[in-house]
């Protein structure tokens, strides 16, 4: 909603909700994050989410229509982001941090980070040949791929990125609506964790 400029209300939940913020529940009963309504619609799917952005509020610029030739390539990305990306990071999450010490899995942990270390080599190919990862642009599909490798960074993973991701997540993190977010977000995120 940053880059397209349009108007939003931001809640941050401690995590997992559904340990944290019971009462979540009552409004998204399977306790996932993302959680966005937009009058009587409802999302939970991040994907989703970002194509709807950009149909909705973008523009025409921050999506890719069926008559481009990179329209292919940039559902892919949108896809790639949360379906090969961020769902390794959130079994690493779980098993490094937020199972009681019992319960963590350091086998589960070291195996879904090699998993996901193979699958940013092919960001890693893309963006060391260009600026964004298709139609020569900056589109919803960015951050997609862009927030696993931001979460993954926060995750202490960055060390390992190679030095076309690391750069192309530099290149992400310095746009002034990646900018805008953050400090919007920073406040409510101080409040929900000393609460
Ligand atoms: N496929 C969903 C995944 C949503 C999801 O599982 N989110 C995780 C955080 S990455 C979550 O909320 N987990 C809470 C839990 O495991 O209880 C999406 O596209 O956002």
């Amino acid at each position: 909603m940053q880059e397209a400029g349009a108007p939003y209300e931001l809640s941050t939940l401690p995590f997992p909700p559904r340990e944290a913020a019971r009462d979540y529940l009552e409004v998204n009963p399977i306790g996932t994050v993302p959680y966005v309504t937009d009058g009587d619609v409802v999302m939970n799917e991040s994907a989703a989410v970002l194509e709807y952005i950009a149909a909705k509020f973008g523009a025409g610029v921050l999506g890719v229509g069926p008559d481009d030739p990179a329209f292919g390539s940039w559902l892919n990305w949108l896809h790639f982001g949360e379906a090969a990306l961020a769902w390794p990071l959130a079994l690493i999450l779980r098993f490094s941090m937020f199972e009681p010490e019992d319960r963590r899995q350091p086998y589960v942990v070291a195996e879904y980070t090699r998993f996901f270390l193979e699958r940013v080599a092919l960001v890693d190919k893309t963006v060391a040949q260009q600026e964004f990862l298709c139609a020569n642009r900056f589109t919803v599909a960015d951050i997609s791929v862009g927030y696993a490798l931001f979460l993954s960074h926060r995750m202490g993973l960055g060390t390992q990125h190679p030095p076309a991701v690391a750069a192309y997540l530099k290149r992400l993190q310095a746009r002034p609506a990646f900018q805008a977010a953050r400090a919007k977000q920073r406040p409510q995120a101080k409040e929900t964790i000393t609460s």
